[in-house]
Order: C-alpha cells, then structure tokens, then sequence
C-alpha cells in the first residue's frame, strides 16, 4: 500500500518531528516547568554547553594512581588528577615538588577518597585518598586540583579500608588490608598469630602547613580490615571498620579465610584512644605510638558479623551503622546507642587478643535479607534516609529501609557494582537525587578496545523510581567516589605572586642563568609565547651548559590569566613540566648527554605556541 514516499516529503517529516521534539525540549529546560519525573532520560542528563553540571564527581583511579573527575548529571569526564603515579600531561613526578612526593614510587593504588568535613558534611576544601600498593595517603586541595602531601603510613600495609574522615576532619584512619610483623621484619608465616599484626594508623591533615601526619597507631590482630567508616553526630566520637581472616589463615585465602560463620567489626572510640596516648598508654615502636589492645585497655570493642563482610556505613543521623555480608545474603543494621549501653554494662562474650566482643544480641537491630539479592557490599543514603546497597553477584541495586528492613525498590545494573555513591551520600545530610553504581565489569556495553573492556559508571535517577539513565565507560578501576554539590568547591584562577620565593622570576629583566661550579641555575620565564631564561643573551631563549654540569631550571608562568598554562620539555631528555598561571616550578637534572636539543612548551598557550621554543645546547667534555 505504500507504494511511494518522496525522498522530500520524508525528510520534511522528519524536520518537523525534530523542530517539534526540540521546541519541547528548550522549553522545558528553560522554563523549569518540566519536573524531574516528566523530564525525559536524556533530558535529565543534558547539560546545554555553556552551563554547568550540578556536582563534582571523584572517583578513585585504583592502580592508575590517579583520581578521576566527573560532572554529575552530564557524566563527562573533566579532568584527571595523578596522585600516587607519575603524569606528563601535567608534568607531575617530574618538578622537583612532585618528584619529591612520589619518592621512589612509579605507580600507586588508589583506593576510597574522601573528602574534608566540617560538622558532618563535606566543606569542598580537600580530597584525601590512600594507595593499598605502596602504603602511602595523599591530600589533594581543591583550589587547584593538586596533590598538597603525601606521607608513608609504617606497620600500616595496603590501607584499602581507608580513608574515612572524622566530623570534622580532625582525623582519618587507616586500618591495614594485609597484616605484617612490625616494622615489616622478616618473621616466618608459622608465627603468624604471634607475630603479625594488622595495624591501624591515625592520620591528622594540618591544613595550615598542608601536611599529613601519623598521630598514632594501634597494633590490632593479624586480620584483614576491609572498609570502616567514622561516626556521625551522637557517634561522632566512634568509628567502625570490617574485618575477614579472623580465621588467621597464611594461605589460601579464598578458602581458608572464609571458613568461621562470624567475622568483626572492629568499634572503637577515637578520642579515647587520642586520651589514652595524650596519658601515655601506648608503646614507642619503629618510631610511632603504638597502642597494644590486650595491653593498653579502652576504646576498642569488637561486634560478631555475618561472615566476611565488605562495606561497613554510618546512617546520616548517626544512629546505626550496617555492615553488608559479602559471602553471607544480609545487611546487618546495628545501634550505636544499644552498643554504648553494652559498653557500660560490660555485656560482651567473652574477647579475642584482648580485645571485648559485645553481645551480638545485645545491639543488632535487624538482619535484612531481600529475595534473591546476593553479594552486598556497600551502603549509601538519600535525603529521606533510605538505604541503597550495592549488589555484587546478583548485579544490582537494593533500595530499603533501615528502620523497617522493608525492601522498597531494586534496579538492575551492568555488571558487578562493588561500591555506589550518593550526591552528598557519606554527609550528615544527603542529597537525594543522583546514585552511581561503579560497576566492576561492563563486558559489551560500549564500542569494544579488544579483549580487556572499560569500567563502567552508571547514573541512576532516585528522585522516583530507581532507573539507569546514563552509563560512562571510566579507565580501570574505580573503587569507590564521593560526589560534592559543585558550588561547594572554589578553585583559584591563577597562582598568587610570591614575593618571597627566592625562586620566582616576575620581571622579565631578572631572567638570568647563574652558574657555581658546575650547578647552573636557570632563573626562567614562560609568557605567551616565547622562553625568557637570560633576558641579557644574544639568545634570551637558549641554555647552554657543559656535559656533566647540574642543572635547575626555575621557570615561572607570568601570564597572570585564567587558562594560560605553559610547558616546558627538552627533546630527548626525558623530561617535562608544567607552569600554571603564575606558578614556579624547578626542574632539575644533571646534563649528561652531550649535543643539541630544541626545548619547547608543550601546552598549547597560544596562536604563536609552535614559536614557544628554544635551545639546551650541552659542549661535550673533552
Ligand atoms: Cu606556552
């Protein structure tokens, strides 16, 4: 019957359906009139270019080392930030200052990031994250995006239940995923449970010098501590963490450390234990105070929980934390409250190193078990305080209630979520709105790269109705991510002038090129669009040294502007940096290869930034 539709016709349909369905689409999105739920997917999705997304999105790069950076709802992908592995897009591990933060590190672990707080909710000042390959916790300022300090954490091996901030940042901790002899001496593994231990570390962020540090630490039994989190308002003083191989088995894991029906959860109250290092309760070892439990008495308990739990979380009033029984069906709800009165009428089960085990009866509220759903791990909350766990084998989403055990809704995710986040879901005062689920496995879900596929993050609406409505391929392996309302963080647009760094150049006249012995001291510029490293030169932009010599290049970016970043490379010298507006950067190397090598900036600055070169001329010796 359709015997002919003109091409034209056709196309003229077509025109028309689409002028329609956009004249709807800028009319809801201008007037606002649309509400969420009558916004389509892709509407609420959409962000017009020139406006910006609601919320930031961080999630742990895992063995990258790196944190990466979304805006939430649009799901782009804004920036990556190298923590714990060296970077040439941002010349990180290559100036002197980031060298130094790296040591001898080449890659890191990156796992939980959180952020800084203050009375409970996140304050958009800092972003703290810790490396379970080589043991180490970095803070990030998030006026500039950039790595401020990164401290080793001793005795402390593999920090993946970390880091948990307190209230108000005054702490966060770092239990151990692998238990280690102390000081990580040689002990055979037949002495494990005399021998190991699974030390947790309490680090203090002093945000006047930007430092880490280790306060002190807590020799806890040779067990693995899995995920934690700090209290919250009438628990705010209290923190909990996860523990499995409470079996103590040396090998074999996957079997031997799953055997006992029960596992911990470690609970401890923080400022006792700072009060009980404050009066001297605690040994001196490797150089830390170190807290020994069956020893130094106070402030740590232990509870029995559904056998080798993951996630362990906070409720955002405080009163309850769950943990989620990865190898058991079950989240388990407990009360703070209930647990603080079995603390002051001694009802505990006997202990185990010296530790009390409080009467699992005693404070356990509910055990929550939703058909068919297997494999939670982890927690997060909405505005209304509704729980969303995370399910790893049955690969979805569990919406419930904690007070009622109620299962309230459930969304099926592609595939295998270990954590999820919530807008603002780790605060006393959750957004609602957005959840993304970071999904382990995304087998065929986008274009395919060969036999290894992308990660994936997928957005699901919780405003109704739990629904996927978009998905993002993300580079392995995020962890876990916390999400912050976008106009809580306030980066600066360039570098302030430092008149007391005795390494900056500001005046093009004082670019000069010093020489003691065989160190050369470039004291450098880079403006749009040229090198200014000895403004008396015949040759303003070229360097040139002898073979052997030591050479620092100081280079500051005098390009007072937003956006005007410059870089610096020697051809064949293995070497670059960055210079953001305003900013100093020392490079420093010894000139070991004889020759002529073209230098260059290598972040696009400018129409003329093919013409931003020079130089490093190195005379052979002789
Ligand atoms: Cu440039």
């Amino acid at each position: 019957m359709k015997k002919w539709i003109p091409i034209a016709s056709g196309l003229l349909a077509g025109f028309v359906a689409a002028t329609i369905s956009f004249a709807d689409f800028s009319n809801s999105t201008n007037n606002q009139v649309a509400s969420s739920t009558t916004k389509s997917d892709a509407e609420k999705v959409y962000v017009p270019f020139g406006e910006k997304d609601d919320y930031y999105l961080f999630a742990s790069g895992g063995h990258s080392g790196q944190m990466f950076i979304y805006g939430v709802p649009s799901m782009r992908h804004i920036r990556t930030v190298p923590v714990f592995s060296p970077d040439s897009a941002t010349g990180y591990g290559f100036d002197e200052h980031s060298k130094k933060l790296l040591g001898d590190y080449t890659w890191g672990d990156l796992h939980h990031p959180a952020f800084s707080e203050t009375n409970g909710d996140y304050d958009g000042k800092y972003m703290f994250a810790t490396d379970v390959g080589n043991s180490r916790a970095a803070a990030m300022d998030l006026e500039t995006f950039t790595v401020k300090d990164i401290i080793n954490v001793p005795n402390t091996s593999g920090p993946h239940c970390a880091a948990f901030v307190t209230q108000n940042t005054e702490y966060m901790f770092l239990p151990t995923r692998f238990a280690v002899p102390i000081g990580s001496e040689y002990k055979s593994l037949d002495d494990y449970s005399d021998q190991y231990r699974g030390v947790m570390s309490a680090v203090t962020f002093d945000q006047n010098k930007d430092k880490l540090n280790i306060a002190y630490q807590v020799a806890l039994p040779p067990w693995s501590y899995d995920l934690s989190d700090a209290g919250k308002k009438s628990s705010a003083d209290w923190a909990v963490m996860t523990t499995y191989n409470t079996e103590e088995a040396t090998t074999n894991l996957e079997i031997n450390a799953s055997q006992a029906d029960r596992d911990f959860i470690v609970l401890f109250n923080w400022k006792e234990l700072v009060k009980m290092v404050a009066d001297g309760q605690y040994d001196e070892v490797t150089g830390q105070k170190m807290i020994f439990p069956e020893k130094h008495k106070g402030g740590i308990y232990l509870v029995p929980v559904a056998k080798s739990p993951h996630g362990v979380d906070v409720t955002p009033d405080g009163k309850h934390f769950i943990a989620s029984g990865k190898l058991a069906p079950s989240m388990t709800v407990f009360s703070f409250e209930k647990a603080f009165e079995a603390i002051e009428k001694q009802d505990f089960a006997g202990e185990r190193n010296g530790i009390p085990i409080i009467n699992y009866d005693s404070i356990m509220e509910r055990e929550v078990n939703p058909e068919n759903a297997l494999g939670p791990l982890h927690t997060q909350f909405d505005d209304k305080g509704m729980a969303y766990t995370t399910m790893f084998i049955s690969s979805e989403i569990v919406k419930w209630d904690p007070k009622t055990g109620e299962t309230l809704d459930r969304v099926p995710v592609q595939y295998s979520p270990g954590h999820s986040v919530a807008a603002e879901g780790d605060t006393v005062a959750p957004d609602g709105k957005w959840l993304i689920a970071l999904n382990k496995i995304a087998k065929d879900s986008y274009l395919s790269v060969g036999p290894s596929h992308p990660e994936s993050m997928q957005l699901i609406d919780i405003s109704g109705k739990m629904k996927v409505i978009q998905s993002s391929p993300v580079n392995p392996e995020p962890h876990y991510a916390q999400i912050i309302k976008a106009d809580k963080i306030k980066t600066i647009e360039v570098y302030p002038k430092d008149e007391n760094n005795k390494l900056a150049t500001y005046k093009q006249d004082q670019a000069r090129i010093e020489r003691n012995g065989n160190e050369v001291h470039v004291y450098g510029i880079a403006m749009r669009s040229k090198f200014i490293f000895d403004a008396k030169a015949k040759r303003p932009d070229v360097i040139e040294v002898n073979q052997g010599d030591k050479v620092f290049i100081h280079l500051t970016n005098t390009d007072f502007d937003e956006d005007i970043t410059h870089g610096f490379a020697i051809n064949s010298y293995n070497l670059n940096i960055e210079v953001q507006p305003g900013q100093t950067n020392t490079i420093e190397f010894t000139a070991d290869k004889a020759g002529t090598f073209p230098l260059y900036c290598t972040n696009f600055c400018s129409a003329l930034h093919q013409e931003m070169t020079g130089y490093f001329l190195v005379k052979p010796n002789k």
